[in-house]
């Protein structure tokens, strides 16, 4: 419950999860915040994101949701910057300058970059079951361009502003989105991703060497089963329950 105070007391929050989803980003943030939180798995190969169970919390069907004290929310972007207002903690605060910018920087990751991975990761969804045509879109996200609508070119954008606004003392909220976005494009779909190369980002690589070794990254690797360098060498997740795919 929410006091008059701002006080949010313990328990005030369950993350809907699957292992290595988006929920990791979500997770992370609440782990670096250390705030405490439960989690509910959503059984994804039962399809239980699809499921009215889960429909009722997010309509979308979507992983990740958290249920806070002012109601569910979804849209990974949306719950990280709630819970860095709600927490004081994470990105730059309302009244810095570099708020602009960062602010500018996360709905890009958000809006541009995981809707690319979403169409990487799930073609069917977007351009039908023709192989043909998921293959056109697959070689249009991953080509080697410097422009924001293909991968590498929105990867190089993100680099670029990494590079000289990540805090040595802790992530941001940011950082903690781009830490699975690096994790994922090492790793999925299986067996196709031979067009990243971590290092050709070397602000991300950093970041995510550094996140790596963090306490929290420990916590959510051991809770989703991400193994001992879950961002910068990732390997694919064992989880202890639920499945990833
Ligand atoms: N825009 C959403 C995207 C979340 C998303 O793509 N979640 C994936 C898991 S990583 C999912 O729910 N996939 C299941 C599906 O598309 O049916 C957000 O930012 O939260």
């Amino acid at each position: 419950m929410m006091r008059a105070d701002g006080y949010i007391a313990p328990m005030a929050y369950v993350l809907h999860y699957a292992p290595d989803n988006a929920s990791l980003i979500v997770r992370m943030t609440l782990e670096e915040m250390g705030v405490y939180y439960t989690t509910a798995l959503v059984d994804r190969a039962a399809r239980a994101q699809n499921g009215a169970a889960y429909r009722a919390i997010n309509p979308a069907g979507l992983i990740p949701a958290l249920e806070t004290p002012h109601g569910v929310m979804f849209e990974t972007a949306a719950i990280l910057l709630w819970l860095s207002d709600t927490h004081g903690q994470m990105a730059p605060a309302q009244n810095s300058p570099e708020r602009a910018r960062f602010l500018s920087m996360l709905f890009f990751v958000s809006n541009t970059v995981h809707a690319q991975l979403r169409m990487l990761f799930y073609p069917e969804k977007y351009v039908g079951e023709n192989p043909a045509a998921q293959r056109a879109l697959r070689e249009r996200l991953i080509s080697q361009h410097d422009t924001a609508m293909t991968l590498p070119g929105a990867l190089g954008l993100v680099d670029a502003y990494i590079d000289g606004h990540s805090a040595p003392e802790a992530p941001s909220i940011l950082e903690c989105y781009m830490a699975a976005v690096v994790r994922w494009c090492a790793l999925y779909p299986i067996g196709q991703t031979a067009w990243f190369n971590l290092s050709a980002y070397p602000a991300l690589a950093a970041m995510a060497a550094r996140l790596d070794t963090r306490p929290a990254a420990h916590a959510v690797a051991q809770a989703e089963g991400l193994g001992p360098t879950p961002f910068s060498r990732p390997v694919l997740p064992n989880p202890p329950e639920g499945s990833a795919l």
